[in-house]
């Protein structure tokens, strides 16, 4: 009687909360190129706004996240360190080899940044920069992926 009673509360709450888990938080990440120790690829999908992922300082760069599984995807946030893109793509994947580009952007302005674009379903989501805001490199203190 008591695990059906659970069972009902959990069915009801998972949707509410369900488009508000950040799907990337703690899955493997790879990148190709971190500036030093200390600024590794883990830190940007650790949920920790102090710690963070820095690239070498130059272009094109890419960062990965490997969600471990397909899901619906529709919303990317960065939250970027000083060392932003101007230029950059969110780009899908279901096998890591045909990819599409759910995000163009040729404007960014750094600080937070809410990317939305059609759900689709994804394994692997990559930012790929070439185009740095400045001298830096790409450095991301969170890199977060929602359902919607
Ligand atoms: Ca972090």
């Amino acid at each position: 009687m008591k695990k059906v009673f659970c069972l009902a509360f959990l069915a009801a709450a998972i949707p509410v909360f369900a488009a508000e888990e950040n799907l990337a938080l703690n899955k493997a990440v790879t990148a190709s190129s971190t500036e030093k120790a200390k600024v590794e690829p883990n830190l940007a999908v650790d949920g920790n706004p102090k710690t963070r992922w820095s690239s070498r300082f130059d272009d094109p760069q890419w960062f990965l996240v490997d969600l471990g599984g397909v899901k619906k995807v529709g919303k990317v946030v960065i939250l970027w360190e000083k060392a932003y893109a101007k230029r950059y793509k969110i780009q899908l994947s279901t096998d890591q080899k045909h990819w599409k580009d759910a995000v163009v952007k040729n404007d960014g302005k750094g600080g937070k940044e809410t990317l939305t674009f059609p759900q689709q379903e994804a394994r692997y989501v990559r930012f790929a920069g070439d185009g740095r805001a400045s001298w830096n490199g790409y450095s991301f203190w969170e890199f977060q992926i929602f359902e919607k």
